[in-house]
């Protein structure tokens, strides 16, 4: 009896001290990453915590890595889990980590025109918004162009022209002209109302055809440079000195001209202009500027581009030049 008493008090004490030792124990939390989900882009860094004691690491470490304090750091794009894996326990909680592109992308190279190349490929590879075009209407005044296309650059001004050869009745000498409002300025450039725009600030001359046979235009064969009204435009060429200074060279170009021979291109042909060398005789605007085009059909007729249909308001048919902004 004196035994069964003692056993009943131990276990007593037992079970107290049991109770009382359970109620000392801190409770031992379910582990926990903050947040479960996250996102970060190349390069970029995102902090995961945790509840408890843990060991970081990454399932995927050529997508994101993690540090031993959870700073997680975006590599290249994808999904990968980050686990932290509790020191006393060992369990493990994940956080799904997706690392998106870079924040800081470089922006895109301007691309530029070949044309020397023999292909208009490189046309074709141009956002539209770049390129300022033109198509001459069915009942357009002004025949003998079909359309243009015009891409600048801080470098060059590329052109691709389509001539309409069924309107162009004699090909012995086809001159071509480029005229440009370099300063987008009504107060500069003219030359009588020989051109379209009186703002012409420079014009170029070559020809498409001569003695009968494609000619790769070459707009430095004959420059016309000029001031408001007349007096101050020059017709030049390589052996003219202006005014003591040659400014021979001032423009440059190439041309591509594939009409009727093997190296055609849908009959369309491409030139370049350098800026920086027409910036040489005037100063050019540095956003946008304005740009036109003829073509000699024959001695008694010329074809404009742009041109429109022709209207009572407008009996010629000529509109004003293309206004080309720079692509930067
Ligand atoms: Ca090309
Ligand atoms: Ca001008």
């Amino acid at each position: 009896m004196k035994a069964n008493k003692f056993f009943a008090i131990a276990l007593a004490a037992l079970t107290l001290g049991f109770v009382a030792c359970k109620k000392d124990e801190p409770q031992q939390d379910k582990l926990k990453v903050t947040p479960e989900v996250a996102e970060v882009s190349v390069g970029a860094t995102v902090q995961l915590s945790a509840n408890l004691e843990v060991t970081w690491s990454s399932s995927d470490e050529a997508i994101a890595g993690v540090n031993a304090s959870g700073l997680v750091t975006g590599i290249k794009e994808g999904e990968v889990n980050i686990s932290a894996k509790a020191v006393k326990t060992n369990e493990v909680a994940v956080c799904k980590v997706t690392v998106k592109a870079g924040g800081v992308t470089p922006p895109p190279a301007i691309p530029e025109i070949d044309v020397t190349d023999g292909t208009l490929a490189d046309w074709e590879a141009l956002p539209a918004d770049k390129v300022v075009s033109w198509e001459c209407p069915d009942d357009a005044a002004m025949l003998g162009l079909k359309g243009v296309a015009v891409y600048a650059t801080e470098m060059y001004i590329s052109i691709l022209v389509e001539p309409n050869m069924d309107d162009i009745t004699d090909l012995e000498w086809v001159p071509f002209h480029v005229y440009i409002d370099l300063d987008n300025s009504d107060a500069t450039g003219g030359y009588g109302d020989e051109f379209a725009d009186a703002n012409t600030d420079i014009l170029c001359e070559s020809a498409i055809f001569s003695a009968g046979e494609p000619y790769p235009y070459n707009p430095a064969v004959f420059k016309w440079w000029g001031e408001v009204g007349a007096d101050g435009w020059e017709w030049t060429d390589p052996s003219v000195e202006h005014d003591g200074s040659d400014f021979w060279g001032a423009i440059i170009g190439e041309g591509q001209l594939p009409v009727g021979n093997s190296e055609c291109v849908d009959g369309k042909f491409e030139i370049q202009l350098l800026r920086e060398l027409l910036a040489t005789v005037h100063d050019m605007n540095d956003s946008e500027f304005g740009i036109g085009f003829d073509i000699q059909q024959n001695w008694s007729s010329v074809g404009i581009l742009p041109c429109g249909s022709a209207t009572d308001e407008n009996p010629s048919g000529k509109v004003a030049k293309l206004k080309v902004k720079i692509n930067k």
